[in-house]
């Protein structure tokens, strides 16, 4: 039986300037544009990160209202809000995202080097995050920066019971500067400790996109792709827009005979409430 492919789109993170990447879906019309068009071609989830009039990363509460209730009335996407924001974001602006309410939010399980810079994550404000979302019915993606994170999800899950919905989905986000490296083999080894009956889907930064694609894959996992985490499509060629790196995990996972899987049935898999 073929496995369909769970394919989310990340079209913004908090780490390109627009100035320097300007096919970067920063204001509302782009990102609703650009989740029209990612959705037509196969996407189901929606990892989003905002910016502000600037362009420059924002957790202000305000627009991110506005931004789940325009992805909710124009596109049938699972809406998933990033509690990670920027490295710089304190942890009281990173909570304050659930009042959002999206569909999903991304929940982290450690702290790791990012680059220059540390993305803090410590265990009482990853208790905190996981317990807020299954008191409002949020359904968590736990970001996965290295092995040992995978150990810390389970101590979290034994220790304060499933997440809202029941079942349990890991994204591993590889390639990272200061992480796991975006490698068949490291995805390989992240298996073993996926707690039971959980899914993944993977993403590799940078120049690891496609072989952490390939090994997802072929490995029965899902697959995240966009801006946040690739700005070159292939060497010296700089990536068009997130509907290009979209259409090229579509045409990954239709080869894998893994078509992409239709929102719906991704809403099943992941136990996300549907809309009314
Ligand atoms: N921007 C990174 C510091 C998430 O969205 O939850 C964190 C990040 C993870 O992108
Ligand atoms: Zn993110």
């Amino acid at each position: 039986m073929t496995t369909p492919t769970l394919i989310t789109i990340a079209p913004t993170g908090a780490e390109s300037a627009k100035s320097e990447v300007p096919a970067l879906p920063v204001t509302l019309d782009e990102l609703v544009s650009t989740a029209r068009e990612c959705e037509a071609l196969g996407a189901a989830v929606i990892h989003v990160h905002i910016r502000d009039a600037e362009a420059r990363p924002t957790l202000d509460l305000g627009r991110l209202r506005d931004t789940v209730a325009a992805l909710r009335e124009q596109t049938n996407l699972i809406v998933q809000l990033s509690t990670g924001g920027a490295v710089s974001d304190p942890e009281s602006d990173r909570l304050r995202v659930l009042d959002a309410e999206p569909d999903m939010a991304s929940c982290t399980m450690g702290t790791v080097n990012f680059g220059d810079d540390v993305f803090m994550n410590r265990w009482e404000f990853i208790v905190e995050l996981h317990t807020r979302m299954r008191e409002r019915g949020i359904v968590p993606e736990y970001e996965i920066f290295d092995l040992g994170q995978l150990t810390t999800l389970r101590r979290l899950l034994d220790k304060y019971g499933p997440p809202a919905g029941g079942h349990v989905h890991v994204d591993l986000v590889m390639g990272v500067p200061g992480g796991m490296p975006g490698t068949a083999e490291a995805l390989v080894s992240c298996l073993r400790d996926l707690p039971d009956g959980a899914t993944f889907s993977a993403t590799g930064i940078g120049r690891s996109t496609i072989p952490v694609m390939l090994a997802s894959l072929s490995a029965g996992g899902h697959l995240r792709v966009g801006m946040e985490d690739t700005i070159s499509y292939a060497k010296g060629q700089p990536v068009e827009s997130n509907m290009q790196l979209v259409a090229r995990a579509v045409g990954f996972a239709r080869l894998a005979q893994r078509p992409p899987m239709p929102a719906g049935e991704a809403r099943a898999l992941l136990e996300v409430k549907s809309r009314g």
